[in-house]
């Protein structure tokens, strides 16, 4: 069972698919809540269409963690389902985000399909969705885990996180605000402390954190693992804010909202900085308009200023920093669990 790092095999996903739907058809039978047909079909629905159509990446990291801590020990089929339970409760994590981020965003595609929330019958019915989402996560802990002695801190690493990322999503959403337009203020220290809380938490630390508590550890002891997954968390949304711009929408699965939308976007925080007087007031005329012009007047503007070459610069960069940092950990396991992640993110175009 033990598998080199970073290589999830096909076989792999499959037995993960296998627990999603396992989990599935408990909660749509959940007894707290008198079902009818039309509500076990809504759910079941709702759960397809937004949770299991992504990369898997952070379900699938909680197993790869986990077995990487054992050192090469075989685990039980139990461990491996147990895990797989942590995993897709990150994904489930995950998609309550996105619902209500695509909302918030006023997105239009995601993974290749409508946002749910644009679906007809569903609209703002997709608020409540995400709350399903989010509250489905405690009654599948509590199924699976409630006799473990890390029970309490599963829940409590999940609520920790929940805060985190959602005060993250606020800052995100308020540098926005109309009539307070200010380009100045989107400096690489405000987008640093958007991105540590709104991503790398949840994206991550969450995975690492659960295979840490699984395997009985405490997560006090592991503040360097931490602090290596955050920055590399950075690096993540730095890539998710360029692709947002310079992504093919069939890859990434979404079209890129960043620029309409005012974002404190890495890309614009470059712009920012490297831009002259005429091009700061083509950005600052630009920035944050709905209309396709404005937005294809941005886009040039960061082709002149050659952000796919600081991009490639600052990826390249990146990643040697990370690797000397994730070679100085004492632990082999450890490094191993790290050096998954980055491989998994290095140069990625979805
Ligand atoms: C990613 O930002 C951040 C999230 C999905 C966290 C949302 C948090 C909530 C509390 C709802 P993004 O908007 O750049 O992601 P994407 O590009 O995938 O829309
Ligand atoms: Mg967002
Ligand atoms: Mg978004
Ligand atoms: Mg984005």
């Amino acid at each position: 069972m033990a598998s080199q790092a970073g290589a999830v095999s096909l076989n792999q996903k499959q037995k993960f698919m296998d627990v999603y739907t396992v989990l599935k058809s408990e909660l749509v039978k959940d007894t707290l809540f008198e079902w009818t047909d039309d509500s076990r079909q809504w759910v079941e629905r709702m759960l397809d269409y937004n949770v299991p159509g992504g990369k898997l990446n952070r379900g699938l990291a909680v197993i790869d963690s986990y077995n990487l801590l054992q050192e090469g020990r075989d685990l039980t089929e139990d461990e491996l389902f147990l895990a797989s339970v942590l995993g897709w409760c990150v994904e489930w994590f995950q998609a309550y985000f996105l619902v209500h981020d695509d909302i918030m965003d006023n997105s239009t595609t995601r993974r290749g399909q409508p946002c749910w929330y644009k679906l007809p019958k569903v609209g703002m019915i997709a608020v409540n969705d995400g709350v399903i989402l989010r509250n489905h996560i405690p009654r599948i802990l509590k199924k699976y885990f409630r006799d473990k002695p890390y029970y309490v801190n599963l829940l409590d690493v999940f609520n920790e996180i929940e805060f985190l990322t959602a005060s993250g999503q606020m800052i995100d959403l308020v540098t926005t605000l109309q009539g307070e337009k200010d380009l100045s203020k989107y400096t690489l220290d405000l987008y640093r402390r958007i991105v540590l809380f709104k991503t790398s938490y949840y994206s991550f630390y969450l995975p690492v954190a659960c295979a840490l508590l699984m395997a009985g550890e405490k997560l006090e002891d592991h503040d360097l693992v931490k602090d290596a997954l955050i920055k590399m968390g950075e690096y993540f949304q730095i890539q998710d804010d360029y692709l947002d711009c310079y992504g093919a929408p069939e890859t990434i699965g979404k079209i890129g909202t960043d620029i309409e939308d005012f974002k404190c976007s890495w890309m614009v925080v470059k712009a920012v900085e490297k831009c002259n007087e005429g091009q700061r007031k083509i950005l600052y005329e630009n920035y944050g308009m709905e209309n396709h012009a404005s937005v294809a007047k941005v886009k040039a503007l960061y082709n002149d200023l050659d952000l796919k070459g600081v991009f490639e610069e600052y990826e390249s960069s990146v990643y040697k920093k990370l690797t000397a940092t994730i070679e100085a950990h004492s632990s082999p396991a450890v490094q191993a669990v790290l050096k998954s992640f980055l491989s998994k993110i290095y140069k990625r175009e979805k």
